[in-house]
């Protein structure tokens, strides 16, 4: 594993101007406090770390830490894993998902055991679905009261690490969020090259505490009371599939042509990161928009990353796309207060006041004309003047090449390449009749 020595002005992986966002005493700060410890001892590339958050008030803790992250649907989580290692085995990817997520997607983790992904789970096991009101979950221990089992729970709570345990997990670790030495397990887990779990139980002071006069002393009890052990359960030195698979399979048959480098032919005067938000309807080219603008960028010698968001119906709704563009290298992907907002449809504009409010007078919200009067924002705002409405499929493409040309964030030509380089021919050439009709758009 590769380990970089990080720069000592960042002691951490935290982002340490996000403060939690969970229940005081809720034992989620301090399982991610013990995970920040252990890959500040592992001083591991921060760019090579990736954490995979399930649903759940567990869910929300990517957002704390500034590393890659991946937050997808109610236990599915290991799966997200799993693809991201099978495509790149050189990531240290952590899983963080709930106990209620180990019940909703079982299957998956069983799996991953057993076919000995090298990933790192860690069940934030509150012994109940958090998020939603303290509902039952399978960890549940028995007669545990909770919003539906007002009466004592009456099933048999999972063992979780005896389950991946016999099915192949390479490590398998149980705990509590109080334990001293979880730092130091996780990054045993990290290291072991095949599946570790680690099953930190926890107390979830909303409900179940409440509920059950839970404490940390309970805690234990009730671990004892089951049988369930703690401690590292097991450790195994099986072979790892993601390597087992590019060492065989993937090598055989090279199925992959490799990946076209970005050449810097072009120059940006860009000085300072500017952060572009795009926001149209499906079906408007605003997502191939953003990557031609991300593409050109770093054919100009930026630094670029994209982040879309979309409704899962297709062709209908919102589309709205994210780019940053930076002399420097991007470490966190996201924008609470853009730069640059492009509103450029009704669907667009419905899924942007957070951002709009959060502008100020140094930023640029352009706008059509037709949606000019319903912008709220103390930013500066431009109203495209266009000669003729284009069409819903050249909006994007317009209204983004109108931007290049008046922000000057880097040449138009380069943009015109990045559309070029598209996947299909016909395509490009609409796309580049569309940057053409931007000009005298601002
Ligand atoms: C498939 C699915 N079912 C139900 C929900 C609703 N839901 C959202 S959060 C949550 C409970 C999460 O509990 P847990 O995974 O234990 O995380 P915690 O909130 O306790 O950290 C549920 C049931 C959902 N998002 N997806
Ligand atoms: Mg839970």
């Amino acid at each position: 594993m590769e380990t970089l020595i990080l720069n000592p002005t960042i002691p951490t992986y935290r982002n340490l101007d996000r403060k939690y966002t969970f229940c005081p005493g809720c034992s989620h700060s301090l399982v991610l406090d013990h995970l920040n410890a252990a890959l500040v001892k592992m001083q591991l590339d921060p760019r090579k770390v990736v954490f995979v958050t399930d649903i759940g008030c567990v869910g929300m803790s990517d957002q704390f830490f500034e590393v890659n992250a991946f937050h997808g649907l109610h236990g599915r989580a290991v799966t997200y894993a799993t693809g991201i290692k099978l495509a790149n085995p050189d990531l240290n990817i952590i899983v963080l998902m709930g106990d209620g997520g180990v019940g909703i997607g079982g299957h998956h983790i069983l799996n991953a055991a057993r076919r000995n992904i090298g990933i790192t789970v860690l069940v934030f096991n509150n012994l109940n679905f958090g998020m939603t009101g303290g509902e039952h979950s399978v960890t549940t221990p028995h007669g545990g009261r909770t919003a539906t089992t007002r009466a004592g729970n009456l099933e048999r709570p999972l063992d979780v690490c005896a389950t991946v345990a016999v099915n192949g997990a390479a490590y398998v670790f149980r705990g509590t969020a109080f334990d001293k030495e979880l730092p130091d397990r996780i990054v045993e887990a990290i290291q072991t090259p095949g599946f570790a779990l680690l099953d930190i139980w926890e107390l979830c002071t909303a409900y179940y505490v409440p509920g059950n006069d839970f404490s940390r002393t309970a805690l234990m009890q009730t671990m004892q009371g089951l049988n369930f052990p703690a401690g590292v359960l097991q450790k195994m030195d099986t072979p790892e599939l993601s390597r087992a698979y590019r060492e065989t399979i993937y090598n055989l048959q090279s199925p992959i042509s490799p990946a076209q480098a970005i050449e810097q032919k072009y120059n940006s005067a860009l000085t300072k990161t500017t952060r572009l938000i795009l926001a149209g309807a499906a079906g408007g080219k605003v997502r191939s928009t953003a990557s031609a603008l991300a593409v050109g960028g770093m054919m100009s010698g930026l630094w670029a990353t994209q982040r879309d968001d979309y409704p899962v119906s297709v062709m209908s709704g919102y589309s709205v796309s994210e780019v940053i563009l930076s002399r420097e290298e991007i470490l966190y992907m996201g924008i609470e207060k853009p730069d640059i907002l492009a509103v450029l449809t009704p669907e667009g504009l419905s899924q942007v006041p957070r951002q709009l409010r959060a502008m100020d007078e140094s930023q640029l919200v352009y706008v059509v004309p037709e949606l000019a009067e319903h912008i709220q924002t103390r930013a500066r705002k431009i109203v495209f003047n266009f000669t003729r409405p284009p069409s819903k499929k050249s909006l994007a493409v317009t209204a983004t090449a109108a931007i290049l040309r008046h922000a000057n964030l880097y040449p138009l030509a380069a943009f015109r390449e990045a559309i070029s380089a598209g996947p299909r021919a016909e395509i490009a050439q609409e796309n580049l009749k569309a940057v053409e009709a931007s000009e005298g758009v601002l």
